[in-house]
């Protein structure tokens, strides 16, 4: 039985891959900094919190990731665990280096001490190709990064692919677009828009509130992007993947099907920050624009090429974004409407 360690497992992603694993065969550890029972909803929601056997690591701490990895001594180690948010990477630029740069250093410095066979993933990011230099963005262009965030990534990144060359290490990035789920937190443009579109429509909350809604994002499905993340490490020889779906929307248009998706047509009137969506049929405002969601830089447009995964690992993005929107829509408005018949 292979085993395998999932760093971050509390995440969208941890959750996933866990599941997927676990369908596999794998014996799955989930690393969790200890973050409480209610950290564990996902886990729960997949019906897999009793199969995932959970150890207490914290990327910031050396010497536990060294236990850890003794103990386990997994054949494969994906590093999805980070300060992922790109707007708190901006009030927390040095606790988002140690973990999501530093971090990852500490992981492979261990790995190369005690289980230097075996194979790594890091969770490499679209973020990273920032300020674009071409269109659309593949494994070659070149990055250009802007934030906290993604300049830590882009550390991880290279660190991973040293260790590769330096050691002869079996690192896989993954360098991964946008995807969003059901599952996915509350935080990021997606899930807001679909939990307050469903809040809105069950008449507990009157408005949804956003950042810059002109910005632009390539936008898949999780589950199939952590299907990706497996297919890496069953390569025979490590290398870098962009996964994405080619296609590009703003968040104006997510926007917009979330609340088609939930029965309402929105009207925008103005632009940029004096941007508001109206109700077509009650003349409502449905959504403002607050500067206080804006970000100090912005990465305004991000478009994958998917070509060399389709090549290489015969990966493909099926879920289109109505798809996505539909789905995620679907959950929220199912969660809104359960937990009022509770209340
Ligand atoms: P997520 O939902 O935010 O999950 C990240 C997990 O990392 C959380 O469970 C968090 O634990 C854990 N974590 C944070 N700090 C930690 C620390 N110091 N030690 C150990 N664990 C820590 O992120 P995701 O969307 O699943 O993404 C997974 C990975 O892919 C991340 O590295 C992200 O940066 C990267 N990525 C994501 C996307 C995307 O669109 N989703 C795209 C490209 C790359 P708590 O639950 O305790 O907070
Ligand atoms: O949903 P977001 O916060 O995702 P972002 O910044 O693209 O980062 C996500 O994807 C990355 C892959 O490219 C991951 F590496 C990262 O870990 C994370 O999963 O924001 C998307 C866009 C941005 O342009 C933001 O300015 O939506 C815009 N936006 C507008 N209003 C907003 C809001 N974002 C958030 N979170 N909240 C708003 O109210």
């Amino acid at each position: 039985m292979k085993k395998a360690l999932i760093t971050g497992i509390r995440g969208q992603d941890g959750a996933y891959l866990a599941k997927l694993l676990l369908q596999k065969g794998y014996k799955v550890y989930g690393a969790d900094r200890r973050s409480g029972d209610s950290g564990n909803w996902r886990l729960k929601e997949l019906g897999i919190e009793q199969e995932v056997e959970i150890v207490y690591m914290d990327l910031l701490e050396l010497t536990n990731i060294r236990h850890v990895i003794s103990k386990v001594m997994p054949d494969e180690v994906y590093n999805l665990a980070a300060q992922s948010f790109v707007g708190v990477s901006f009030e927390q630029p040095i606790l988002t280096a140690d973990i999501d740069a530093i971090g990852v250093l500490r992981v492979l410095e261990a790995l190369r001490d005690i289980k230097p066979d075996a194979k790594f993933y890091q969770a490499s990011t679209s973020e990273m190709f920032g300020k674009v230099r071409e269109m659309p963005q593949s494994e070659t262009t070149p990055f250009y990064p802007r934030s906290p965030y993604a300049v830590s990534k882009v550390y991880a990144h290279y660190i991973s692919v040293n260790y590769r060359e330096a050691y002869s290490m079996f690192t896989a990035c993954g360098i991964l677009f946008n995807h969003e789920s059901e599952l996915r937190g509350l935080e990021f443009v997606t899930r807001k828009t679909t939990y307050a579109v469903a809040r809105i429509k069950y008449g507990l909350q009157d408005k949804l509130i956003l950042g810059n809604l002109d910005s632009k994002r390539d936008w898949g499905y999780a589950p199939e992007y952590v299907y990706g993340m497996y297919l890496m490490l069953q390569q025979n020889k490590p290398d870098d993947y962009v996964l994405a779906t080619g296609h590009t929307h703003t968040i104006r248009e997510f926007v917009e099907k979330a609340f088609e998706a939930a029965g309402f047509n929105i009207e925008w009137l103005g632009e940029g920050i004096n941007s508001k969506g109206i109700d077509k049929k009650t003349g409502k405002v449905l959504v403002e624009v607050s500067k206080d969601f804006y970000r100090p830089s912005e990465v305004d447009v991000l478009i994958g090429n998917p070509k060399k995964a389709k090549e290489k690992l015969n990966w493909q993005a099926k879920t289109t974004l109505e798809e996505l929107v539909q789905i995620m829509m679907e959950a929220d408005l199912k969660r809104i409407k359960s937990s009022q018949l509770c209340s």
